[in-house]
């Protein structure tokens, strides 16, 4: 059995499709980022990071419990369990490449973009220019990859595509003000309309829709997912 560590969002849902896609039992435990509860020392010892998602996988290669944290990792153990959507042995150099190229850079710069046009304060012009002109250099990198192509790695649909998804559906988002986000890129929309299609996302997306998870973004959200902001420095 598989407890899975989830807050509705992005990279949390890249492995509920897995989750869905897998047809695995799994347990949701929800963590509700904006209350603090990714701090507790509870959650530290299954994720030391403090972030979801995470997973404890009851039947672990050591036979008891096993913990995964990171979407990236969480996607490979998974898939490397199963032996499913993880390509062949031939793809392996390309899935190991775009996985990380997505999980180290098309993700924390869609998070940056997020972070200073919704809850940085003051005037943020650089940061958000410099973090929209780079997501717009990771969605061209995928185009171009996908262009007379179906998935981005090989033949069939992976977990890369699995973690791409993951972003490329909160593209209206992270390029606020933008009717259409993907239209200057073609091979990545028609890409993104053929997994958006799949009946396992539909029930990716219906994952923790049972809790109540908080949407405010008052004091106590921001102490929790901006912690940094009310470290005093030490000069
Ligand atoms: N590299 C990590 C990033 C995880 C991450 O940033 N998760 C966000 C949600 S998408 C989170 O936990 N935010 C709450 C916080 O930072 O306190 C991964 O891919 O799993």
């Amino acid at each position: 059995m598989i407890r899975f560590y989830f807050h509705p969002t992005p990279n949390p849902a890249k492995v509920a499709l897995l989750l869905e896609e897998l047809g695995l039992a799994y347990e949701v435990v929800p963590i509700d980022t904006s209350k603090g509860e990714q701090h507790t020392p509870e959650f530290r010892a299954i994720n030391p990071n403090g972030k979801v998602p995470a997973i404890v996988d009851t039947e672990g290669p050591g036979g008891g419990d096993a913990r995964v944290f990171d979407s990236s990792a969480i996607l490979l153990y998974l898939g490397e369990k199963t032996g499913r959507f993880i390509g062949t042995p031939v793809d392996r150099p390309e899935l190991l490449s775009w996985l990380f190229f997505i999980g180290t850079g098309l993700g924390p710069f869609s998070g940056q973009a997020v972070h200073f046009q919704y809850a940085a304060p003051d005037d943020n012009e650089y940061a958000v220019n410099r973090y929209r002109r780079e997501i717009e250099r990771h969605y061209q990198v995928l185009d171009d990859r996908l262009s007379g192509r179906d998935y981005i790695v090989g033949d069939d649909y992976s977990i890369v595509d699995m973690s791409a998804w993951g972003w490329l559906d909160r593209a209206p988002r992270v390029m606020k003000g933008e009717a259409d986000p993907l239209a200057a890129f073609p091979n990545l929309k028609r890409w993104f309309q053929t997994i958006d299609a799949r009946p396992a996302v539909l029930r990716a997306r219906a994952v923790g829709k049972d809790h109540a998870f908080k949407k405010e973004l008052d004091e106590q959200a921001r102490r929790a997912l901006f912690p940094s902001n009310y470290l005093k420095s030490a000069d």
